[in-house]
Parts: structure tokens; sequence; C-alpha cells
């Protein structure tokens, strides 16, 4: 087992202390990060106790600690799994070797990029969620929206463990430019299109941490296979933390469907109108929200076919989620088949070689287990006698990445015209007024243990808490 350092002032499991160059140069990024922090981090909010889990070590039965801390108190640390004896490369061309505890040259530019992306993606996120504390539906919420964005702070810190540990100078200067780029910014924007979306609602907020949050799983587990041994033991700690922000994507919107319906329920009615005057989110907007963030969400995957997709797995760099369950590591001959435009208004099939086609095997699975969650608010839809099925488009529905950018489909995903998206897109996604409706709803509470009229109660608390507890220290 790795040794805990809790005490330094960067905590850490990698013996940081044993190596002066890289703490002194960790030491000189801080500063840095909590500037970001003080003027891109939530708003308003720094000097509140939060009631907080902090992780202390990678031990599963015991890897955090609770208690209340002002956010910029929180002890953001660096925390890799421990390391596997033996551990040998489990895809690709290099199959079977040793792993590498430090980067070959001729996968370093590789290698530095996805890390950069992957790190960009933790600060922007934070960056997008900067102003909702100000109408958080509950101290319950608010609570769990300041984890989020401590761990995607310490996500961040994760990369840039990485970047400066192994990259020398051009990682730290990455790790720079990570606190430089800012999400929506017309000039420096973050590098995926997702983490520059505008979020100012709490259910869009929702729907990223089921969403968007769920890509970031299965980008970790890609590298948590990854020949390079300390970005696989980086993520694959990250995913424990991960966990969390799925949940409070899942419960929230699921919370939000149950209050709905018993709205439904006691004014008797399915009528839109109705349950917005009443002052809850009717399905039919549930469903548009939930259009908009998983098409989003599915181009971050990239492009259907893609050669570097194919690179990354032919040199051991990212292999895909779980790779142990597939049969065949290599797929150095095997093909698979995607659809793509025929360029006359319809869809045909097309043969790639499976190496190419690891963005969409990822997207896939990811796909399968954003169903789990529909499923599961469906059957509570279901169970209060209410005639409505929430669905995921299909996913060649609104992409701006792949060979389906180009195209216009419905959310079946039948092919149409530009102008017949254009005239029908408002059914399908937020529009101005569904906007302009939520936002009214986006009113602050502040008693401990009350929720806003839009939302259901949480079925409990946090750390075996009540509800009431009080969450933060207003
Ligand atoms: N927006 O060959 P392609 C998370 C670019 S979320 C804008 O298909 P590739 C989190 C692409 O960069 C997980 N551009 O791409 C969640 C490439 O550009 P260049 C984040 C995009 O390389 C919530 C070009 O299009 N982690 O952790 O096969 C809160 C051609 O594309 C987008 C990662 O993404 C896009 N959506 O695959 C907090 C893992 N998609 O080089 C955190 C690291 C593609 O031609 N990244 N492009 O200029 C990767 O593994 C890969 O870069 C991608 C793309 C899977 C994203």
């Amino acid at each position: 087992m790795s040794t805990i350092d809790l005490q330094a002032l960067i905590p850490n499991n990698v013996n940081l202390g044993e190596n002066r160059q890289l703490q002194r140069a960790l030491e000189h990024w801080q500063p840095a990060f909590m500037s970001w922090w003080d003027e891109m981090g939530p708003s308003d909010f720094n000097a509140k106790e939060v009631y907080l889990r902090t992780a202390v070590g990678v031990d599963a039965s015991g890897w955090a600690s609770y208690g209340y801390t002002p956010m910029p108190d929180y002890r953001w640390g660096i925390f890799l799994a421990d390391q596997e004896e033996n551990r040998k490369i489990g895809f690709g061309d290099h199959m079977g070797q040793d792993v590498w505890q430090e980067v070959p040259g001729e996968y370093r530019s590789a290698f530095r990029r996805l890390i950069v992306t992957q790190g960009d993606t933790e600060p922007a996120s934070v960056e997008q969620q900067r102003l909702l504390g100000h109408t958080a539906p509950s101290l319950y919420d608010l609570r769990n929206l300041f984890q989020v964005n401590v761990e995607e702070g310490r996500h961040l810190w994760a990369m840039v463990y990485l970047l400066h540990a192994h990259f020398g100078r051009d990682g730290r200067e990455e790790a720079e430019e990570l606190l430089t780029r800012h999400s929506g910014d017309a000039d420096k924007p973050r590098i995926l299109g997702t983490f520059n979306e505008p979020m100012d609602n709490w259910l869009s907020f929702f729907m990223f941490t089921y969403f968007t949050d769920r890509d970031g799983k299965f980008q970790l587990k890609s590298f948590a296979e990854s020949a390079f041994d300390p970005l696989a033991r980086t993520t694959r700690f990250m995913l424990t933390e991960e966990a969390h922000h799925m949940f409070v994507g899942e419960t929230g919107i699921g919370r939000v469907i149950k209050r709905t319906l018993e709205v439904m329920k006691e004014l008797d009615t399915d009528n839109v109108d109705t349950l917005r005057k009443a002052g809850v989110i009717d399905l039919p907007t549930v469903q548009k929200f939930m259009n908009f963030w998983f098409t989003s969400s599915l181009d971050l995957f990239g492009s259907e076919a893609s050669s570097n997709a194919a690179n990354y797995f032919s040199n051991g760099i990212k292999g895909r989620p779980d790779e142990a369950k597939f049969a065949d590591h290599v797929e150095l001959e095997s093909e698979m088949i995607i659809q793509v435009p025929d360029g006359k208004g319809g869809l045909k099939n097309e043969t790639i070689s499976t190496r190419n086609g690891m963005n969409e095997i990822t997207r896939l699975e990811y796909v399968k287990d954003c169903n789990v969650g529909v499923t599961r608010w469906n059957m509570a839809i279901k169970r209060a006698g209410v005639d409505f099925e929430l669905s995921l488009p299909n996913s060649r529905f609104r992409r701006s990445v792949g060979v389906w950018s180009a195209a216009h489909t419905d959310p079946q995903g039948n092919p149409i015209s530009e102008a017949e998206f254009n005239a029908r897109k408002d059914e399908w996604l937020p529009n101005d007024a569904d906007k302009t409706f939520i936002h009214s709803l986006m009113q602050r509470v502040t008693e401990p243990g009350k929720m806003a009229g839009w939302i259901a109660p949480p079925d409990r608390g946090i750390n075996a808490n009540a509800v009431e507890y009080e969450y933060v220290k207003l």
C-alpha cells in the first residue's frame, strides 16, 4: 500500500516529499490554482462552512473523511490507486508487455494532448456551475453542488500532477494554460464543446451530472486501461469520486419527476400550462433538456470513425472501458459496421476497422449506461399511472461532431431537411419559453430540510445525516 502524507502542503500518496523539484513546481502552481478558484469557482460562498467529503486515501473501505470546511480550505490532494504488481498491457500492439512508468518518447505528444483535454474539462465544469449556488433548491443540493465542484478541482490536480511529473517544461506550461482557458470565453474557450455551454439552471446541472459526468466515467475507464501506469492509477481513483456526481444527476432528475408526478396527481392533469402555473416542471420539458444534454455529451466521444482513436488503441494509450470484457484485445483485422449519411437524404452502412471505431464502441456502452436511469424514471412515471415515457434520442440526432454533424435528423434518427429541423426544433429542444419558465423557478431555498416547490426531497441525507441537516452554514 502507498504511504499517505496528509500533513504536506499538498496531501499525496506519491512520495512528493522525496522529489523536491516536483514538489516545488506543484507548490508554485498551487497559488495560481487558488486564484483561479477565487475568481472562477463558486461565486460568493468561499467563507461558508460546507459539510464536505475529502479524499484522504485510496483504500476502498475508507478513503474519505466528512466535516465542515470552507471550500478554499478543502485539501486538494494527489491520490493514485495502489500500484498493481507486474501489471501487463491489456490491449493493442504492446499487449502482454510490462506497463510503462514513464511515457515513451514516441507517444509523448498523444498522451500530453489527451491529459490536457481531460484536465481541461475539470475546471471548465466548475466555471459553468459558478453561479448555481445562488439559486440552490435546498441546502442539501447546495452542498452536493459544492462537493462536485471541489472534486472537479481535485481532478484538475490529478491531471496537473501527471503533466508536472512526466512532461517537463511543456507539461508545466500546459498546467498553467489549464487555468487561463475559460468556459464560454470568446477568445480562449475550453477545448470540448459541452464545456462551453452555459449552465444557468439546476435542471441543466442535474442533466449535466447525469449525462456529461457519465462521459467522464467512460473516458476515465478508458484511461484506467492505459499502458501508462500512472495515468491508469490516477483515473482509477478519480472514478471513485465520480460515482457521487452521477448519483447527484440521477437522483436530481428523479426528484424533479417525482415532484411533477405528485402535482399531476393532486391536480389530476397533464396540462403543461396548468402544471407550470403550479410551479413544477412538465415531463415534456424534462425530455427536451434531456435531448439537449445527452446529444451534447454524445459529441464528447469524438467521431465514429477516428484514426486518432485507432492509434490510441494500437499504441496502448487508451483502451476500451472494461477492456477485459471484450473477447479480442488486439482487433488487428476485425471490422464493424457504422451508419453514415448516404448523401441523398438517407443513411447507409459503412464497414470500418474496429480500431477506427473505438470512439463509437465506447459511445455505445455509454448509451446503454444512460438508459439505466431512464428506465428507472419511466418506472416511477408508470407507477404513478401517468401515460408518458421518457426516451433517449437516437445518437444521430443533433450531432456537432462525427459523421452526422453535417446532417439533420429527427429525435428518432430519421434524416430530415435542415428546414424541417429548424421548423421543429422548438418541439425537441428547450426553446426560449421553456428556458424562461425554468429560470422563473430558480429561487433559492435556505432553510434546512426545505425544498423548492419543483423538486421532491431526497430519500436520505449525506453520510447517514438527516435531510434536515444543516449541510451549508450560511
Ligand atoms: N468538442 O478524431 P476525433 C469529464 C475534436 S468528461 C470539440 O474524432 P478523437 C468531465 C478532436 O479533439 C471526459 N472538439 O477525436 C465531465 C479532434 O481535434 P483535432 C473528458 C472535439 O481524438 C463532467 C477532432 O475533433 N475526457 O471528464 O478520436 C465534469 C477530430 O476528432 C470534440 C476526454 O475527453 C468535442 N466534443 O477523440 C467534469 C478524454 N470531440 O485534434 C469532467 C480525452 C472531438 O483534429 N480526450 N473533437 O484538432 C479524448 O480521448 C479525445 O480527445 C476525444 C476525441 C474522445 C474527446
